[in-house]
């Protein structure tokens, strides 16, 4: 089927002389999609696969004889690459996939046949690898206590973020790493209370790390100073 037309359009007017323009269009007409007959992938991928790993096959078994299969819309950062296997359509991973940009893609794929284009959609799953560090949103943490202060004093509250999903992060837990004797507790929901009564004689300033860990995988470590206010 001829795919190209050249057209003239020629505009004239009613003036007395007539005028008239032409101008040279050219119209490109779009293969035939048939819109009724439509197929429905899903795949399901975890991230990070190497360039090249086999997501998914589509497989047309109607009795057609495709020649194409090409990706539309939906390959945000060009994330998958189709190649015609046989009468198959096999879709690669082309950049790591990061489930903390896409959890999921919509491809919608054109594959050319000997009778028409067909529409397929491809739904692909991004599934979650432990792949980030727990963070904490200050760097160092100065602090400064008055001596004397009874203990379950609240100091802080410190507040630590992960973009890997909870389940992925199972066993995240916060504990402190201290060199010496220690002044403080931390719990789960990152209350920094003391556990014993400060006394600047005999410690002016102390200290130590609170470290968050996601299931052993990364650890993060926040650095704290606190200075013991004297008190007479
Ligand atoms: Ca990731
Ligand atoms: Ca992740
Ligand atoms: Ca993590
Ligand atoms: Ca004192």
């Amino acid at each position: 089927a001829k795919n190209n037309y050249n057209l003239v359009l020629l505009a004239k007017d009613r003036g007395t002389p007539s005028r008239n323009a032409s101008l040279a269009v050219n119209v490109a007409i779009n293969p035939a999609i048939t819109g009724d007959i439509k197929f429905n992938y899903s795949f399901t991928t975890p991230e990070n696969v190497p360039r090249g790993t086999v997501i998914g096959s589509i497989d047309i078994t109607d009795g057609r004889t495709v020649s194409a299969y090409t990706i539309s819309t939906g390959n945000y950062d060009n994330a998958f690459n189709i190649q015609l296997k046989g009468n198959n359509g096999e879709l690669t991973a082309m950049n790591n996939l990061d489930r903390e940009t896409y959890i999921i893609y919509s491809l919608l794929i054109y594959a050319t046949t000997d009778v028409d284009t067909l529409i397929i959609t491809v739904e692909v799953l991004v599934t979650d690898l432990n792949d980030n560090p727990p963070k904490f949103d200050v760097s160092t943490l100065v602090l400064a206590v008055p001596e004397n202060s009874p203990i379950g004093t609240l100091v802080t509250t410190v507040h630590c973020t992960d973009l890997d999903t909870d389940a992925i992060n199972r066993n995240n837990i916060l504990y402190l790493q201290s060199p010496g004797p220690s002044l403080f507790g931390i719990d789960q929901a990152g209350h920094l209370t003391l556990t014993s009564v400060p006394d600047f004689e005999s410690m002016p300033s102390i200290s130590f790390d609170i470290i968050a860990s996601d299931n052993q995988t990364f650890t993060t470590n926040l650095k704290v100073n606190v200075r013991i206010i004297d008190a007479d």
